[in-house]
């Protein structure tokens, strides 16, 4: 949160800040090193290839190593949810999507439905509750709707964020849906990966909780 504060910050105030790519993949040109399973699909449509698909109880691991220890990261990738996704329907699911690092912390755990039945909701943006879960209008959140060309219940993609913060100099994300049905009734993919650390100059960072210190004082000082 600092750091994209710092980040934001950064831009708007036109001062260095540098967000260091370190691994970028659109899946066009047939690049799944680093990735444990699926292919590179083209979407029906033809707009895109993408890392899948992946269907029942599937799962791939991305593992990226030469990192620092302790320097946070973002990963940003574009998550297509294809097909009869149910959400958090009992008798057709839930429909689990899950992100977790290897040996730490799940990242995102939640449902996602396409379809507009009542108590088919999706969880998403919300995490997923097995007691109480949210109720969200399926495709809330999307990034885009039926840009793949999917048939019958169609696609929705969603561009997540995941920060992210390696604890040695190998990272593994584990990708993983749960309760789906075959490839032709529910499936899902990946494009557009971006994985980045943001490190602001050391003079941004002065400047700029310098500049925060001087305009509360301002404000402090008005209001006497
Ligand atoms: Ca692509
Ligand atoms: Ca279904
Ligand atoms: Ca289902």
């Amino acid at each position: 949160m600092f750091l994209r504060l710092i980040l934001l910050l950064g831009l708007l105030s036109g001062l260095p800040v540098y967000a260091l790519p370190l691994y970028q993949n659109d899946f066009e040109s047939l690049d799944v090193n680093g990735w444990s399973d699926g292919g590179v699909e083209l979407a029906p449509n033809g707009s895109t290839r993408f890392l899948g698909l992946f269907a029942r109880n599937q799962a791939t691991t991305f593992t990226l190593g030469g990192l620092t220890p302790g320097r946070s990261l973002l990963f940003q990738l574009d998550l297509y949810i294809n097909r009869s996704w149910d959400g958090n329907s009992n008798a057709f699911g839930p429909d689990l999507f899950t992100v977790e690092v290897v040996g730490g912390p799940i990242l995102l755990q939640t449902t996602f439905s396409n379809t507009g039945l009542p108590g088919f909701e999706q969880s998403f943006p919300d995490p997923w509750n097995p007691g109480s879960p949210a109720v969200n209008a399926p495709r809330t959140g999307a990034l885009a709707v039926n840009t793949l060309g999917f048939a019958t219940e169609g696609d929705t993609t969603y561009r997540l964020v995941l920060p992210v913060t390696p604890v040695s100099s190998v990272l593994e994300l584990r990708f993983s849906g749960l309760n789906l049905q075959d490839f032709t009734d529910e499936n899902w993919g990946i494009d557009n990966v971006m994985v980045e650390t943001v490190v602001p100059e050391p003079s941004t960072v002065l400047l700029l909780l310098g500049g925060l210190g001087l305009l509360a004082g301002w404000r402090s000082y008005q209001r006497h």
